[in-house]
């Protein structure tokens, strides 16, 4: 495995088919985990099984006999390794030694086996045993003003855990809480609120059997959700047609072949997915949802001038939402010119588009991180909400809103108080439940938790996984002021570029993983997550831990809490630790209408619903109507257009999750070998004068007088409309400044970056 050289293909390969299990299979023979890996990953997604811990699509109540797609495997593949990063490999390495080292390397270590301690004068890693850490990071944390403590988490922890960690920044003083949804959905968690009151998806996984058209945006589900080609292929094998907007020509959005169907496999029989693929410019979102729904409106406007009856759902509208009469407005005098200008789609695309939308009784709506990273990602979500309304296409069955998630478990912690918005969260039944004065003032997002470590007022950080300074903006700057914090304590089940970029005093804290036994005081523990669709399911690890020392997320989060908070007889952190379900006890009580009989209802087959009151037509709105959405732009950009400039958009592959790389392979668009690579169209790369293979640098355009930089990227035609690139993330983050975020909710631009080309060497 190279990381220098690239062969660019045309992607050919159907998602799915014997590339998936090919992908499977070269993690498995690199990972080389026990041969009793396959009866793990049967019980994957069942009912008394346990839940994949890579995303957060449904788990139905009828499983498929492999209900794992081929990162689900992958992924559980890499957590049972047969790697493992011991004390003694920290021996050998100073930290600035494995500075160095690539975050493919580090991890490749496999899983790490002790607790260990950061030691200045060694510049090393040290062991120490649990004790020790608990008692340094509580004396630590006892001397920080709890306002200068950042609480992250990156979505996996189940809501047990999750719960007690909210609790414990509670109970500390804060409400710093910011999770990798901060980088991610929580342009949905504001936007979609703002607008229909729900922070989440109104669609149910059964939604998809009685769709009749979906309209699909930057949300790429060959990579990072397979099991939903699933659902995807049925949808379509009915008749329903999808409708997709993405710069980027995905194949899981174009050909599937089901790895799960052997007469697919063996006859090749790949279905066509998308009824129309449009190849939005980025950011061009907004402009194409107004053509769509200036067309719908211009017929419904002939089709009742002509006496027949019009398209639109006029008794939705005047029972359901409000603005409705300022949006036609908006959407009558917005031209065409400027619509085909920002969004780089032909009228007439648009116009057969909105004629799908018409001719379809039921309609869902789809999206992901090419609609929430932008600078108006809030008003993209909008704009589709609006599209919806028109019809009525949101709270009915094979209709509405679904914003497909990203890690297995995102959404439950933000539904068990893993935020950083106070008035989200129940402060006065925590006050009442554990006898103290919650902090009611706002906390810290992903994005002011790094200005506050920019500027020295965040000194404390404590991360419930995840790789956060791999994963933000800004990345050369935020490394550097990184090292000027006080303390970071790593809760983590591999080595990452976080660790090593460590606080004045540091703690590794190694943990089980979703698939491993978990034995506490009272016996072997369960655990819970929350999938898309707002249902919830308990999970049972049986796999034997990667090493003894290991313990569970959740007896680290209280040992950091018993060693930090005064003792108090209604926090009995030992006995919450010894028996999880009293921990869902505590849930049930704080959130009562969603979570009752939590323990008896967590292994119902296909989960429990937690509710949305969205579904039902009830709208938790201002106006307590869904809002129509008035744009104040034509383009989610953040940065327009400009001699030299292009709009970078930052990209997955499907050997990747997030920082995580399982490889250089990105199958599914026909790249091997390199995630170093600039992907830019060929009319593009004339114009610029530039050839194949040619190595040039980015630098960022966002005209703060900031320079960001990313080198030695080898130049790779690849299908995208003109004035974008495409790169990796992790790779290109140290060219999103810090500021770029979407207007409403701080999320990270990454998908809108103004960058130039320079040239550096050539081959
Ligand atoms: N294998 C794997 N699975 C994963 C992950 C992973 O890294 N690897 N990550 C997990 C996480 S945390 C998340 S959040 C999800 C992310 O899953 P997705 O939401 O699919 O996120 P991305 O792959 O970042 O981007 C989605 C798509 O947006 C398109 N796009 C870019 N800009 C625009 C635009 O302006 N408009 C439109 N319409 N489209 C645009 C891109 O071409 C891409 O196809 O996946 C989860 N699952
Ligand atoms: N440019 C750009 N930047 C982005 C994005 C983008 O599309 N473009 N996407 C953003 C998005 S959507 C997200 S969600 C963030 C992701 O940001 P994070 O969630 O912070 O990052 P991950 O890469 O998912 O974290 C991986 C690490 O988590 C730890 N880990 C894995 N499993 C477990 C476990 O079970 N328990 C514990 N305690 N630790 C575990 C391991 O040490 C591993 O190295 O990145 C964001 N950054
Ligand atoms: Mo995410």
């Amino acid at each position: 495995m190279t990381d220098e050289k690239v062969e660019p293909v045309t992607p050919s390969e159907p998602a799915g088919g014997w590339g998936s299990l090919k992908g499977i299979g070269s993690v498995f023979l690199r990972e080389l985990p026990s041969p009793t890996i396959v009866q793990t990953l049967l019980r994957q997604n069942k009912t008394e099984g346990f839940m994949c811990s890579s995303c957060a699509w449904g788990k139905p109540a009828h499983p498929h006999k492999f209900e794992f797609c081929e990162n689900g495997a992958k992924s559980t593949i890499w957590e049972l390794t047969k790697n493992r990063c011991t004390p003694e490999f920290f021996a050998k390495y100073t930290v600035t030694e494995l500075l160095e080292w690539r975050d493919y390397d580090l991890e490749m270590e496999g899983r790490l086996t002790h607790p260990m301690r950061y030691d200045e004068a060694t510049d090393k890693y040290v062991e120490c045993t649990w004790e020790a850490a608990f008692e340094g990071i509580g004396s630590s944390l006892k001397t920080l003003d709890p306002k200068s403590v950042v609480f992250y988490a990156s979505g996996k922890a189940g809501l047990e855990a999750s719960y007690l960690y909210a609790l414990s920044a509670r109970l500390y003083g804060n409400n710093n809480l910011p999770d990798s949804s901060n980088m991610c959905h929580e342009t949905t968690s504001v936007g979609l609120k703002k607008v229909i009151g729900s922070p989440v998806g109104t669609c149910v996984l059964e939604d998809f059997e009685h769709c009749d058209a979906i309209f699909y945006f930057g949300q790429n589900p060959g990579t990072n959700s397979p099991r939903f080609l699933h659902p995807l292929q049925d949808a379509v094998k009915r008749g329903c047609k999808i409708i997709t907007f993405n710069p980027v020509r995905e194949q899981g959005l174009l050909r599937f072949v089901n790895p799960q169907n052997p007469l697919q496999m063996l006859t090749d029989d790949a279905t066509e997915l998308s009824h129309m693929y449009l190849q939005v410019r980025p950011g061009g979102d907004i402009a194409a949802l107004m053509g769509l729904c200036k067309h719908v409106l211009a017929v419904d406007a002939a089709r009742i001038a002509e006496g027949s009856p019009g398209v639109l759902d006029r008794a939705f509208i005047d029972q359901h939402t409000h603005g409705f009469n300022a949006f036609v407005d908006i959407a009558s005098a917005v031209t065409w010119e400027t619509i085909e200008a920002a969004s780089g789609l032909a009228r007439a695309d648009l116009m057969a588009a909105a004629d799908v939308y018409i001719a379809s009784e039921r309609v869902i709506g789809v999206y992901g991180m090419g609609l929430t990273q932008h600078v108006h990602g809030s008003q993209s979500i909008g704009m589709l909400v609006n599209l919806m309304l028109l019809r009525g296409n949101i709270g009915r069955q094979g209709a509405g809103m679904s914003p497909v998630r990203g890690h297995s478990n995102v959404q439950g912690q933000r539904t068990v108080g893993i935020s950083e918005k106070p008035e989200l969260v129940p402060l006065d039944k925590l006050a009442e439940m554990f006898d103290f004065e919650p902090p009611r003032e706002k906390g810290l997002t992903t994005v002011d938790a790094c200005e506050g470590i920019r500027d020295g007022s965040v000194k404390g950080f404590i991360s419930l996984g995840g790789n956060f300074v791999r994963a933000i903006p800004d990345r050369a700057i935020m490394e550097e002021a990184w090292t000027r914090q006080e303390i970071t304590v790593y809760i983590a089940t591999k080595l990452n570029r976080s660790h090593l970029v460590h606080g004045k005093a540091s703690y590794l804290l190694p943990c089980l993983v979703r698939s491993e036994e978990d034995i506490q005081a009272s016996g072997p523990q369960s655990v819970s997550i929350e999938d898309s669709f707002s249902h919830i399911y308990g999970s049972i690890g049986k796999r034997a831990p990667a090493s003894e020392h290991l313990l569970s997320e959740l007896a680290i989060i209280a040992g950091i809490a018993k060693a930090t908070l005064p003792e108090h007889p209604k926090r009995p952190w030992d006995e919450w630790t010894a028996d999880y379900s009293r921990v869902r006890d505590l849930i049930a009580e704080t959130y009562a209408k969603e979570f009752h009989d939590f323990n008896q209802r967590m292994f119902q087959p296909g989960g429990f619903y937690r509710g949305n009151p969205a579904h039902d037509r009830i709208w938790k709105t201002e106006s307590g109507r869904a809002e129509f959405t008035h744009p104040t732009v034509i383009s989610a950009l953040g940065i327009g257009d400009a001699p030299g400039r292009y709009h970078l958009i930052t990209m997955r592959s499907n050997d990747q999750f997030n920082t995580t790389i399982y490889g250089f392979s990105d199958r599914l668009r026909g790249l091997e070998g390199s995630r170093t690579i600039l992907l830019i169209n060929p009319a593009d790369m004339a114009r610029a004068g530039l050839n194949e293979g040619d190595v040039v640098n980015l630098t960022g355009d966002a005209e703060d007088g900031v320079h960001r930089e990313v080198s030695g990227l080898t130049v790779t035609p690849f299908n995208l409309p003109d004035g974008c690139l495409g790169g990796y993330y992790p790779e290109m983050n140290p060219l999103i400044p810090l500021w770029y975020h979407d207007e409403a909710s701080k999320t990270p631009a990454s998908k809108g970056v103004p960058v130039r080309i320079v040239r550096s060497v050539s081959p």
